[in-house]
């Protein structure tokens, strides 16, 4: 019996991990184990054999039962030691870094301009980029022979051979939009067209897909006098100044009569832009008094209405908005870059955050 004790405490204390403890215990314990044999042979002992091995036999039982239960505590919390110390983290490192996108600056300046121009009565109107030369040029009171036409200034979509019909082209500006407006709305109306104009144009200032927005104001009696204001009035808000001043040059389009082109007082002091104030000008939309051919291509008709229409580049008021020397700024869509240059989308903290590496 003692040998018996010895051999299960030995090899319960030498077990080395919970497998090894189960099989100490069937040997021991379990239903064809050392103990469960020996419990049986109480059977064939007198009574007086019975009395004194019975009480031993249960007292040996017991006692490896705890040892196993305190064996297997142990195991298990030398396990756990062990996850401890291998399975940790370390809460106080820095988080990775996330790449963070943001609203693109063009994105931004057409959010801007379509809620200044909605204060005052504009809605928005889209249309598509491939457009049929009856509305890119022809209603626009374009003249066939025209040199915006030729094949220097317009991208022109494929035909098949045999098939004469003039191509579609890429818009060369959003004014097609404005005519289908005409032809959808009637009038009076009130639109702007911001969106992706194509010309075959490219060098340090020219990009061939630039972004354009044109407005358009037809009623009874709508005058260059509300022109002016309006146009005023955009700038003050757009650009964020108390005080504008803008100089109307005569000028010459094939789809306005009078036409003006716009431009906005500004000072150049090293090297440095300041709009509102100076004694330079530069140059940022044109302008004009909607040509008669052009109401009547939108089906409205000249004797009874008349309007301003007006076209500026978004890239362009865009760059001197934020103070973007350049076009990469549009296309290498580096946020370091643009942050450098105080672009205000990239002032949010939290897209700031993901930057600074
Ligand atoms: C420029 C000049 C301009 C327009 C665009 C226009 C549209 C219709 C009728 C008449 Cl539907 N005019 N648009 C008018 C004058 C000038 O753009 O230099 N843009 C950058």
């Amino acid at each position: 019996m003692s040998d018996l004790r010895a051999k299960y405490l030995e090899q319960i204390g030498a077990a080395p991990d919970a497998a090894g403890l189960e099989a100490v215990r069937l040997a021991a314990l379990g239903k064809k184990g050392e103990i469960a044999l020996k419990m049986r042979e109480l059977g064939q002992m007198s009574a007086e054999e019975r009395q004194a091995a019975g009480p031993v036999l249960n007292g040996l039982k017991s006692e490896i039962d705890a040892a196993l239960k305190a064996r297997k505590a142990a195991l298990e919390d030398a396990a756990l030691d062990a996850r401890l110390k291998t399975e940790w983290l370390d809460v106080t490192l820095p988080g990775r870094p996330r790449p963070m996108g943001t609203i693109h600056p063009i994105s931004q300046v057409m959010e801007e301009l379509t809620a200044i121009f909605a204060d005052m009565g504009f809605a928005v109107a889209e249309g598509p980029q491939v457009e049929s030369d009856w509305y890119n040029f022809d209603a626009l009171n374009i003249a066939p022979e025209h040199p915006a036409r030729q094949e220097h200034d317009t991208f022109f979509m494929h035909r098949d051979a045999g098939d004469d019909r003039p191509p579609h082209v890429l818009r060369t500006h959003t004014s097609p939009v404005q005519i289908r407006a005409m032809q959808a709305q009637g009038a009076p109306i009130r639109v702007i067209a911001p969106g992706r104009v194509y010309r075959m144009d490219m060098d340090q200032t020219h990009t061939p897909m630039f972004h354009q927005v044109e407005g358009l104001a037809i009623d009874r009696d709508i005058s260059m006098a509300q022109l002016k204001w309006t146009l005023e009035e955009f700038c003050r808000a757009f650009f964020e100044l108390d005080e504008v001043e803008l100089r109307f040059r005569a000028s010459h389009f094939p789809f306005t009569e009078p036409s003006a082109e716009v431009d906005i007082r500004c000072s150049w002091d090293n090297g440095q832009l300041k709009l509102g104030e100076g004694n330079d000008w530069l140059e940022i939309l044109g302008s004009g008094m909607v040509h008669p051919n052009v109401l009547r291509a939108g089906g409205i008709d000249p004797d009874e209405w008349q309007g301003f229409a007006f076209g500026m580049g978004i890239d362009r008021i865009a760059m001197l908005k934020y103070g973007i020397p350049d076009l990469r700024a549009f296309f290498e869509s580096d946020l370091r870059w643009l942050r450098h240059y105080g672009f205000a989308a990239l002032d949010q903290p939290s897209l700031a955050a993901g930057l600074s590496r």
